[in-house]
């Protein structure tokens, strides 16, 4: 017996009566007693059983097809809660499939923790082949926000403490916790055991901006002719959300809602100005961001969407001082998180804050009107084969008539006409592809938000954009989930229309034409669909929508309607051969 083994056995058991705890129940009494209620995984190998014990102790385990779609579930649900979504994958490849959704949400700035098992750490260390040996802990260190690794059953108190910490605390991101299979089985005195745990105090402590930056912000906010508010997805998940209107109310500035912060006031307010986008970007003058990174999303704060030459003053909002000066220089930094911030603002603007200038104000208002008249027409079509434009249209009443529901969004054109077309009339009611822009998160998004909020999840995906979790809805229909699922079927990547010139494989972009994807949850007991005109998908999201039974609905896309890339075929390089 190795000399540990030893040890650990003359430590627990001198007496038969003795009460004894083991890692198993300890993980489990750390997660519970932190408030973590529900885990996202896949079982196996060495995390099977631990999964069931969970199970039986009350948290809600949800076993999923495929780690990824378990990790984009456990990020959103962070997302939408403030606490840290947990995903629980088995070593090597299980961890690396979930290690992409921790990624993701580290990117996202949304708090979660990969809980994985691992494998034996003397045979992994000596690289001897272990079952599904991989050195987790290094792998995942670079791509979230901390990684810990827990070999001994007296640490796991403070382990996931730790990690809880990590993931909420300052700017949100994701955390890897490492837990070896020996840690599992591993015992100590039960008494001992419970006075390990800890309780984490005060997880995400409020961060106070400074007094001067304030008053600074105030001061620039003030003397703008042409001021703007932006609003990202951190303003969203602060929840600071009638502070946050207010704020937007009082100053009477226009506001741009960034995807996901749609909603945090209606899209349908008399000062949002997501229908005048180019125009805000263009001609402000001041630009007051919370919660939104000037990162590729926003053209880097500089360049022709912004008027060149660069004259703005920016106003920045953000509880990760790292962020200042990231892209262009900021005038006007206010560390903090944004609640405390957005309080502080308010405060300072007292009872006699000046009105927003009127003429920008009335030429914003303007313009959204001309594009908003401008699209009208174009949601009304009942057009067979459908174009996005027809279809959006009626998706968008269902949604105006069901603020609640909860929209998930992924695809290229599927979701970029998607958000500039449905409104959204409530926060946090719009989930999407985020800062990656990555295909994916669909499944995983819907069940989290089913779970996580008790509301009924409307998910409008490209063909594309849901084979990439397709196989979740066998998840949403075994939990019986409250999720609509909308294919905008177009055949393909973009379009369904591409020809390879050589004639010997399909195109690169193109699925099997006339697919039938509502086939699929029929398969599980579901409701399938097949819609081929405005009318009927309008019945058939209706039904599911009042049923709340898992549905899947095929909605048939005209090939030729989509673009390349949806809005953002500029990023695409071209061959300058290519061009004669
Ligand atoms: O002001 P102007 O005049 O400019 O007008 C703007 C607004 O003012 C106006 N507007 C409105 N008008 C009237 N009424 C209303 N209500 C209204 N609202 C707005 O409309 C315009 C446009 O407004 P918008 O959209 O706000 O502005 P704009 O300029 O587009 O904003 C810029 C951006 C960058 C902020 C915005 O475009 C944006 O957020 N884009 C996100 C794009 C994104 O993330 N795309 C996803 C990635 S694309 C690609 O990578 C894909 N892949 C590769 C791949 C990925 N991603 N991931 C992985 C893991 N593997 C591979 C793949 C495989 S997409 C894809 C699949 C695609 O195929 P699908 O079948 O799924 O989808 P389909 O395309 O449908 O076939
Ligand atoms: P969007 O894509 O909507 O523009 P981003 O993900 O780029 O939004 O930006 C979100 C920003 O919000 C990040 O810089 C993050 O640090 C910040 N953030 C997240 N939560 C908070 C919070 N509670 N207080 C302050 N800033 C926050
Ligand atoms: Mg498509």
């Amino acid at each position: 017996m190795a000399d540990a083994a030893v040890k650990e056995k003359q430590a627990v058991a001198p007496e038969a009566e003795q009460e004894l705890t083991d890692g198993f129940h300890l993980i489990i009494d750390a997660l519970k007693l932190n408030g973590v209620k529900t885990i996202y995984g896949v079982p196996g190998i060495p995390i099977t059983d631990f999964g069931r014990m969970a199970q039986a102790s009350g948290i809600r385990v949800l076993s999923f097809r495929h780690e990824q779609s378990a990790g984009y579930a456990a990020s959103i649900a962070g997302f939408l809660t403030k606490q840290p979504g947990i995903c629980l994958t088995v070593s090597a490849p299980g961890f690396l499939n979930g290690l992409t959704a921790l990624a993701h949400a580290t990117t996202n700035c949304f708090p979660m923790i990969l809980i994985s098992g691992s494998s034996e750490r003397e045979i992994v260390d000596l690289q001897q082949g272990d079952y599904e040996e991989m050195d987790q802990l290094a792998t995942a260190k670079p791509l979230c926000k901390a990684a810990y690794r827990i070999l001994h059953a007296q640490d796991i108190g403070i382990g996931v403490a730790r990690a809880i910490r990590a993931a909420v605390s300052g700017r949100p991101g994701g955390v890897y916790l490492d837990l070896p299979a020996k840690l599992f089985g591993q015992v100590m005195d039960a008494e001992q055991g419970r006075k390990s745990l800890v309780k984490v105090i005060d997880p995400a402590p409020a961060q106070i901006p400074a007094p001067d930056a304030v008053k600074r912000a105030l001061d620039v906010l003030k003397g703008a002719q042409r001021p703007l508010i932006i609003l990202g997805k951190g303003a969203a998940y602060a929840q600071a959300d009638d502070n946050i209107r207010a704020l937007v109310e009082k100053s009477g500035v226009p506001f741009l809602p960034m995807s996901m912060a749609k909603g945090l006031l209606p899209d349908t307010h008399p000062q949002c100005a997501g229908a005048a986008r180019s125009t805000v970007l263009k001609d402000s003058d001041v630009v007051m961001l919370i919660g939104a990174r000037l990162n590729w999303l926003l053209s880097h704060g500089k360049g022709k969407a912004w008027g060149e030459p660069h004259s703005k003053k920016f106003i920045q909002i953000d509880i990760e001082p790292k962020e200042m000066d990231s892209n262009v220089d900021i005038a006007a930094p206010v560390v903090g998180d944004i609640g405390s911030c957005v309080s502080a603002l308010l405060e300072g603007m007292g009872a006699k804050w000046p009105a927003a200038p009127a003429d920008w104000v009335n030429a914003v208002k303007a313009k959204r009107e001309e594009n908003v008249a401008k699209m009208a027409p174009r949601l009304m079509n009942n057009n067979v084969p459908m174009d996005y434009h027809g279809a959006l249209g009626v998706l968008r009443t269902i949604v105006k008539e069901r603020p609640d529901a909860i929209l998930v969004n992924e695809g290229a054109n599927a979701l970029d006409l998607t958000r500039g077309i449905i409104d959204v009339y409530e926060p946090r009611k719009r989930l999407d592809v985020g800062t990656w822009g990555i295909m994916g998160i669909g499944q995983g998004y819907a069940i989290a938000a089913a779970v996580e909020t008790g509301k009924p999840v409307l998910a409008i995906e490209g063909d594309s954009a849901f084979g990439f979790s397709g196989m979740e809805i066998e998840t949403i229909c075994r939990y019986q989930l409250p999720v609509c699922v909308v294919v905008f079927n177009n055949d393909g990547i973009y379009r369904g229309t591409d020809v390879n010139p050589l004639g010997t494989d399909p195109a690169t972009t193109v699925f099997v034409k006339g697919s039938r994807y509502d086939k699929m949850i029929e398969a599980f007991g579901g409701v399938g669909v097949n819609a081929t005109s405005p009318d009927e998908l309008k019945r058939a999201v209706n039904a599911a929508m009042d049923s709340g039974k898992p549905t899947l609905i095929n909605a048939m896309i005209d090939p030729a309607a989509g673009s390349e890339s949806g809005r953002i075929g500029n990023l695409n390089p071209q061959s300058k051969l290519k061009k004669k």
